[in-house]
């Protein structure tokens, strides 16, 4: 009798430890992190680095920079001609997207951290 309550004891240990799991697993994934968007105009801001750090597209294409560099916020912040086109906000997460109507080469960089630097080539 008394071997039969241990073991149903072990069992209810078992189902609370599995349930603790899942519930942790759960958690991990349940973290508010936006989807990654995909395609080839992607450019991810993580790692204090723009990556890719040169893209190549089609006027009328769109440009969408993916902010995921955990607390480090960085912006998107045009160069020259490309000045009056690109200024993102200073963010950590989320994403910021410029379509590009005219053919040019249009440099960028992070006010924050000037030696990260991009460009996008329109042609
Ligand atoms: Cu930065």
């Amino acid at each position: 009798m008394a071997r039969f309550d241990t073991s149903r004891h072990r069992l209810a240990l078992l189902g609370t430890a599995a349930a603790l799991a899942i519930s942790l697993t759960a958690c991990t994934e349940d973290t508010p992190t936006a989807d990654r968007p995909t395609g080839p105009d992607v450019v991810t801001v993580a790692d204090m680095a723009y990556s890719p750090a040169s893209v190549t597209i089609s006027p009328g294409d769109t440009v969408t920079w993916f902010f995921d560099d955990d607390r480090m916020a960085h912006n998107v912040v045009g160069i020259d001609n490309a000045s009056s086109l690109l200024h993102s906000p200073m963010i950590a997460a989320g994403q910021f997207s410029q379509t590009f109507d005219d053919p040019g080469t249009y440099n960028y960089f992070c006010t924050v951290h000037p030696n990260m630097t991009g460009v996008v080539i329109v042609r």
